[in-house]
């Protein structure tokens, strides 16, 4: 099979990517591991930033977006017992961050996909990346218990953290740089009202608690536990009991409790490989760079990444310019590491470090001290938060 590009995933950056390359009529196969059913189902991200709404829009993937999505001008940070607002809008001069979960998405650009006829091929397991230096990169994968060829003149990597592209990166042309961190996240989808309007983030002596939600029915609640946790401990009683005293708060407000209907457990680590390009193969979203959840930048970062390469493949194949597919991986690694410093950030303002001693714990309450009571720090988090215009990346 030939096409013109070869996109290995159809998580954000994949599907996203084809999305826009179709719409600039450039060719495009997706090869899919998992089925379709798997993929609309996994529970991710939940936190749009202004900048990914806008793509999302202007590639025709804003319908139901804008009729479900929650909008959100603030963000709260408790601690001491007390909420403090961020007035995201106010702070960055109007930008906002909708809540719609990941799976919306990628159920809006697989219909969308599948509607257009264009070749998006599910329980297809890319096996290899081969020639990536020659004109004609080729992707080896399995689909239907055969395994076949699929040439391109380039070949995207948008299979996440675990895929396959990165590891065919002939060696010593890739680097990779990692933090691990001490803690996980337990997050449990629960069939109950939201108790808040906007995203509670809590840092605790207990550790780290994240009131979020999916839709006006659906609560997403996240807990801080050590990496190795295993659910058989979590009862849905413990869980609810270990929110309700992270999330206490002087004053009336209480916590809704429900069934819940999800729960996983998710290692927290920050990743960067670099460069994202390898002579004609291209990385994209986790399958380069992997932030800790806390400043909700994973599928923002995906996004920022196809939104440049799109309008880069476009120059290259539409009007022989390579110049944009050039300066790629450097650009969008500004992008990925402005992203990493702020999810960093957050992540050690608000989680309780189990290595740390009373002065690390004295520094952390100066750092959210500051954050609420001076405007300069609040606006720093709320742009960062609510996404940095492409043209504001330092
Ligand atoms: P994805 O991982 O979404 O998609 C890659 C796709 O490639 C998958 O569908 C996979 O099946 C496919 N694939 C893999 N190997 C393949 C192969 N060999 N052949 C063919 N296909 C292959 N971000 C937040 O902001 N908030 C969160 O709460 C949050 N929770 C997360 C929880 C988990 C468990 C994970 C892993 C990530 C979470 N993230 C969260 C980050 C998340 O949103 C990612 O940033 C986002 O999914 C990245 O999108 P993609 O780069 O498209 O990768
Ligand atoms: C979510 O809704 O899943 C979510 C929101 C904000 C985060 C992380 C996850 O920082």
């Amino acid at each position: 099979m030939r096409t013109s590009v070869a996109i290995i995933g159809a998580g954000p950056a994949g599907l996203l990517l084809a999305r826009l390359l179709q719409r600039s009529g450039i060719e495009s196969v997706v090869l899919e591991s998992r089925s379709r059913e798997h993929v609309e189902h996994r529970q991710r991200a939940g936190i749009l930033e202004h900048g990914t709404v806008e793509v999302l829009r202007a590639c025709g993937a804003g319908d139901r977006l804008d009729r479900e999505g929650l909008v959100h001008e603030g963000i709260e940070l408790r601690f001491g017992g007390t909420g403090h607002r961020i007035d995201l809008a106010a702070l960055t001069g109007g930008r906002r961050v909708v809540v719609y979960a990941q799976t919306e998405v990628v159920r809006d650009l697989v219909a969308l996909r599948v509607e257009s006829g264009a070749p998006l091929l599910f329980e297809a397991e890319a096996l290899a990346v081969e020639d990536v230096d020659s004109e004609r990169p080729r992707v080896r994968y399995r689909h239907d218990g055969a395994e076949r060829l699929l040439e391109a003149d380039y070949v995207v990597g948008a299979d996440g953290f675990h895929g396959i592209a990165r590891r065919c990166v002939p060696a010593g042309r890739i680097r990779t740089r990692e933090r691990t961190y001490p803690f996980a996240w337990l997050g449990v989808l629960a069939d109950v009202a939201p108790s808040t309007d906007e995203l509670i983030y809590a840092q605790h002596e207990r550790g780290f608690a994240l009131h979020s939600m999916r839709g006006p029915e659906v609560s997403r609640l996240y807990l801080q536990v050590p990496p190795e946790t295993d659910l058989a401990d979590w009862p849905d009683a413990r869980i609810w009991e270990e929110l309700d005293l992270r999330l206490a708060v002087d004053g009336g407000w209480r916590l809704r409790r429900g069934p819940i209907t999800d729960r996983s457990v998710t290692p927290m680590r920050s990743f960067v490989a670099e460069p994202l390009r390898c002579g004609r193969l291209l990385l994209a979203g986790d399958a380069a760079h992997i932030v800790p959840p806390t400043g909700a930048k994973g599928l923002n970062l995906a996004v920022a990444d196809v939104a440049l390469l799109a309008r880069a493949l476009d120059a290259a194949l539409l009007r022989g310019d390579p110049g944009a597919l050039e300066s790629y991986s450097d650009t969008a690694l500004r992008r990925v590491w402005r992203a990493e410093d702020f999810s960093c950030a957050m992540t050690a303002m608000l989680h309780a470090d189990p290595d740390g001693d009373e002065f690390s714990r004295r520094l952390q309450r100066s750092r959210l001290d500051y954050a609420v009571s001076s405007t300069a720090a609040a606006t720093a988090l709320a742009e960062n938060y609510a996404g940095l215009p492409s043209d504001a990346v330092p």
